[in-house]
């Protein structure tokens, strides 16, 4: 009998569609404002780059996701909740929703829980872990779209898996790091491949 497998997976740029969220909504509230289109998005974060196009940008960016109903409107991205609901009904697997809260706490703790309840079931709340530092959480996958994830733990338990995303689709990863292109991409296979 081997030991369970357990799989973190990331929510923004994972499960939800914050880049796709954050464009539409940022264009429909300043639209005289330049932007910047997902195919030119370079970089984890989305301020920085706004605030090189120009200065005042960066805090017009920061205001979208902190309003009110822009996390719980994200819609999913394709094959993601299908991928997870799939994963947690596998023998011998535990799967978590592993994902940091933007600061700005008056909104986005809350719909995050409600958006997995939503997308996913009451039951999957049990599932969820709310924490800035994904290091010192134990498993042996994390599936995530954030090139460097650091922490106060400098060796983490979990094996980071790329999630492509229009912000790293160009970035050059280390032979040894392992990317997942998509949903369509071959989850299961890096699953087995932790099996022991
Ligand atoms: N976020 C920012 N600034 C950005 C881009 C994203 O604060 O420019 C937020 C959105 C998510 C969090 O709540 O950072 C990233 O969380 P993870 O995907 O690493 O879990």
């Amino acid at each position: 009998a081997g030991k369970r497998l357990r799989v973190l997976v990331d929510m923004d740029g994972v499960l939800a569609d914050f880049e796709g969220g954050f464009l539409k909504k940022y264009r429909a509230r300043y639209p005289d404002d330049p932007f910047i289109t997902l195919d030119d998005r370079r970089g984890f974060w989305v301020s920085l780059q706004y605030g090189q196009l120009r200065s005042d940008l960066s805090e017009k960016a920061i205001s979208i996701w902190e309003s009110k109903g822009f996390f719980m409107d994200l819609d999913p991205l394709p094959g993601g909740v299908e991928a997870v609901k799939e994963m947690a009904r596998m023998d011998d697997t535990d799967v978590f929703i592993c994902t940091s809260p933007i600061k700005h706490y008056k909104h986005c703790p809350y719909e995050k829980y409600a958006w997995v309840e939503k997308h996913l079931g009451c039951d999957f709340l049990e599932q969820v872990i709310l924490t800035r530092d994904k290091t010192l959480v134990a498993g042996d996958l994390l599936i995530d779209d954030k090139p460097d994830i650091q922490g106060v733990e400098p060796t983490p338990t979990w094996e980071h898996i790329l999630f492509t995303a229009c912000h790293n689709q160009h970035l050059s990863i280390s032979p040894s790091q392992r990317r997942l292109l998509s949903w369509s991409d071959d989850w299961r296979g890096i699953l087995d491949s932790k099996r022991k």
